[in-house]
């Protein structure tokens, strides 16, 4: 693969990871930290992201980019990838993950490498639930927890569990959702950090203590020590943590949390973005800093790694790390070299609708953005979409005779609008956000606009929609926005693609 290109938005912000990016986990070796996050029915499956100062992040792989090691067919839309443990012990990487679908289940990797190859899967068919957790003693012995609170011993080389699970500490009386659980030892402390109260507007965090691994494990009296429930901060929903320790002996939280846009009651479109947050303890136990926009203050020199280039000519034979696909993407369906300088989409499922749609697309990650490719439907069918889901998406098709724009709204899906095609290729365009909408109690978080470039440079735009049909709480489910090319019939090719952030 070549390198990255140079940065083109060096600029760090809080979200340190934003759009769909959920359920980080994250660790240190030395002066680099590794942060992976949950991916769901997309193929490759968990972003890997590298750093040197928590602020700047690259990513440099995908943990299971073998189809071999991510069944997804069975994977209903928000199944698949669901929460991931990274760390580093014993000179190896360790991830452990739930594939949520029938041919998944919870499974261990290794790679000296982060950046790749990962092993094929250990599987842990005995592990009781999601969100597994890895946590060592000194002596090896490896414990696993998982949501629930539930733990068991295990040998991470081969999944093999050892004894019955036994539940640690489910959270505060009456809070649903105790999950994703990780267990650090910290000074004469044991601590089992966890989420409660659901991923939603209730999500919070929380944390006990204990003199051993297995429990029993004393409340923090000032739990949750991070929540943002009821309150009208930017950033919602915060939850699902993991803490890392700088070099110099400071503290981080990675966390989820949203950014709800439009009246009430707020919908959020990018997904489950990584915020970074400082950790100071008090009497032996960690207290957080306010997750804002506002980037926090790091005690060391910023140490920007190079991004992925918002623009791909597909002048590579390797996509970048940053594209995903639904389910499955093989060579015969997607290749760069099949027409050189182009990306090949070769149809499966015949429309967004399909779980097996050929869709090959990066996530948005701007309240404000505009993306646009170049395509030559050839014989062919495909577009320019923006997916939640199989029901819930806006997509701007061509083929040699027409150009339309397709919505789908859960079980309604209806042709916007049509005009004749052009000869030839074609510059499909899809905006939102620009400019932001009036304040309103029912106005939506943001508006999409679809259209065609002409050769002037203009764009006609052929319909204007409603983005809260593309959010998260309507569509439902665990994932953000995600936009990308597709074929719905024959083969297409794209000669570019280019997103533009227009937030500033
Ligand atoms: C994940 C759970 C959660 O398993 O959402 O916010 C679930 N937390 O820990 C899916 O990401």
């Amino acid at each position: 693969m070549s390198p990255l290109p140079d940065r083109t938005d060096a600029r760090p912000a809080n979200p340190v990871l934003p759009g769909f990016h959920p359920d980080p986990s994250v660790c240190r070796v030395g002066e680099d930290y590794y942060l992976a996050c949950s991916s769901f029915e997309y193929f490759p499956g968990i972003p890997l992201f590298h750093s040197r100062d928590l602020l700047h992040w690259t990513q440099i792989g995908n943990v299971l980019d073998r189809p071999g090691q991510l069944p997804l067919a069975t994977a209903a839309s928000s199944g698949g990838i669901y929460a991931p443990t990274l760390r580093h012990h014993g000179g190896r990487f360790w991830l452990m993950v739930t594939n949520c679908s029938k041919d998944g289940g919870n499974l261990i990797v290794t790679a000296t490498d982060p950046a790749g190859p990962w092993s094929d899967p250990i599987l842990a068919p005995d592990v009781p639930g999601i969100d597994p957790d890895l946590a060592w003693e000194e002596d090896g012995t490896c414990w696993c927890t998982v949501a629930g609170g539930w733990q068991v011993r295990i040998d991470p080389a081969t999944g093999k569990t050892y004894g019955d699970p036994h539940r640690v500490w489910a959270g505060g009386p009456g809070a649903k959702a105790p999950e994703a659980p990780h267990l650090y030892r910290i000074g004469a402390y044991w601590y089992l950090l966890i989420a409660e109260g659901g991923t939603e507007r209730g999500h919070g965090v929380s944390i006990a203590r204990g003199t051993s691994p297995t429990g029993p494990f004393e409340p923090c009296p000032d739990n949750p020590v991070l929540t943002h429930r009821g309150t009208d901060r930017p950033v919602q929903n915060t939850g699902h943590a993991d803490l890392v320790q700088g070099p110099d002996g400071s503290w981080w939280m990675v966390l989820l949390g949203v950014r709800p846009g439009g009246g009430t009651p707020g919908w959020h479109v990018l997904g489950r973005e990584t915020f970074l947050t400082p950790v100071t303890w008090v009497d032996g136990w960690p207290v957080v800093g306010e997750v804002d926009l506002e980037l926090p203050e790091v005690p060391w020199p910023l140490r920007p790694g190079p991004v992925e280039a918002l623009r791909d000519d597909f002048d590579d034979a390797a996509l970048r790390p940053g594209w995903i696909s639904v389910r499955e993407r093989s060579d015969a369906h997607c290749s760069t070299e099949e027409r050189p300088g182009w990306l090949t989409l070769r149809a499966r499922g015949t429309s967004l609708d399909a779980p097996d749609v050929m869709f090959t697309g990066r996530r948005q990650q701007h309240a404000a953005f505009r993306a646009r490719a170049l395509m030559d439907p050839g014989q062919g069918r495909g577009g320019l979409g923006v997916r939640l889901d199989e029901q819930h998406h806006y997509a701007i098709e061509a083929s040699a005779e027409e150009i339309r724009v397709v919505a789908r709204i859960g079980s309604l899906r209806t042709v916007v609008a049509t005009r004749p095609a052009p000869r030839g290729p074609v510059t499909l365009t899809v905006s939102a956000g620009d400019p932001p909408l009036p304040h309103g109690p029912c106005t939506g978080p943001d508006v999409l606009s679809l259209g065609v470039e002409e050769a002037d440079g203009t764009v006609t735009e052929l319909a204007v929609l409603d983005g809260r049909h593309l959010s998260t709480e309507v569509a439902g489910g665990f994932t953000g926005r995600v936009i990308g090319m597709y074929a719905a019939d024959g083969t297409v090719h794209f000669d570019w693609f280019d997103y533009e952030p227009l937030d500033d």
